[in-house]
């Protein structure tokens, strides 16, 4: 019989963690999982949660040891946009962190890591389309560097260790349940909230402006699927790319305008429309595919009627 999975997710106040931790929960139990972050959550959760701080090896150290941790999923990190405000604290955050949980897997006090990654990881001398798996990286945000900094050490623990750590390269998330903070990519969230509150929006990229994006169903189904996909069938240990969906707020606002006819976007593009032109447009994920079957379940469409069908239940507004 294989041994109960105990599952720790930190940062799991977080936009990603929020939904993550609740998935997790469900399919294996609440008390199962254990969610951790620097303050209590908002909402009630069907999970168990502490306080900690990934930083706090010690007190991280004695959460595994108290409920017999078997997995972590290291979902606390400084984004794009705030990293940029704040480089040693994001470098910190996003590498020191990182470390300590490696070097628990590596003493074998626990089994298996996921860890996300991102396309920030990849820079203005990466092609713009259908970025492939080891297309050039010079990541130009203080994010992108520590992420690939993460992706190497994640790499060099598992050749060196046989540490059993899997990654994604997430594009930008969007969801309904749960808002990011700090990113360059939440213009995309932010826009579904003020078109169904105000019907206007002030985006802060420029209207042509593509990036890789992908529906948070989507993302938890990818990051659920790697970490259930056997030891063998995971044949790269730095992160894999993924994709959904690629678009611009111009195209988004369209489809947003298909609800509310009288949405109005506005635009006043901001230093995080720089951040943004670093990055590729698309992504080529065969490598995710081929390895472990992924395939994402929403296009533009599907997303943006999903997303709007839910939060209008959340703004209590009639549904139409
Ligand atoms: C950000 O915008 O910083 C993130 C990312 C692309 O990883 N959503």
């Amino acid at each position: 019989m294989s041994e109960q999975k105990k599952i720790l997710v930190i940062g799991c106040n977080g936009q990603i963690g929020t939904v993550l931790t609740r998935a997790l929960s469900k399919k294996y139990g609440s008390n199962n999982v254990i969610g951790s972050d620097i303050s209590k959550p908002k909402e009630s959760v069907d999970f168990i949660f502490e306080v900690c701080s990934v930083l706090d090896a010690n007190q991280l150290l004695s959460i595994i040891k108290q409920y017999n941790i078997t997995d972590v999923y290291l979902l606390a990190a400084y984004l794009s946009a705030k990293g940029e405000d704040n480089i040693s604290k994001a470098w910190s955050l996003n590498i020191d962190g990182l470390l300590n949980i490696l070097n628990f897997a590596k003493d074998k006090i626990i089994k298996k890591i996921f860890w996300p990654s991102s396309i920030a990881v990849f820079g203005p001398t990466t092609p713009k389309k259908n970025v492939n798996q080891n297309a050039i990286t010079e990541p130009t945000t203080i994010y992108g560097v520590s992420k690939l900094a993460g992706e190497a050490l994640c790499n060099y623990y598992h050749q060196k260790f046989g540490v059993d750590v899997r990654s994604l390269r997430y594009p930008g998330l969007i969801g309904w349940q749960s808002m990011p903070g700090g990113g360059t990519t939440d213009y995309a969230v932010d826009i579904f909230h003020e078109a169904i509150k105000k019907r206007e929006y002030t985006c802060f990229l420029s209207p042509n402006r593509i990036l890789p994006m992908m529906y948070m169903a989507d993302a938890i189904k990818a990051t659920i699927a790697i970490m259930d996909a056997s030891s063998e069938k995971i044949k790269i240990r730095t992160s894999y790319n993924i994709s959904a969906l690629h678009f611009n707020p111009e195209d988004l606002a369209k489809k947003i305008k298909q609800y509310f006819p009288d949405f109005i976007i506005k635009y006043e593009p901001d230093k995080r429309d720089l951040l943004a032109s670093s990055w590729p447009n698309s992504i080529d994920d065969s490598c995710a595919t081929k390895d472990w079957g992924w395939n994402p379940n929403y296009d533009l469409s599907k997303m943006v009627d999903d997303i709007i069908l839910n939060l209008k239940k959340k703004y209590k507004q009639e549904i139409i």
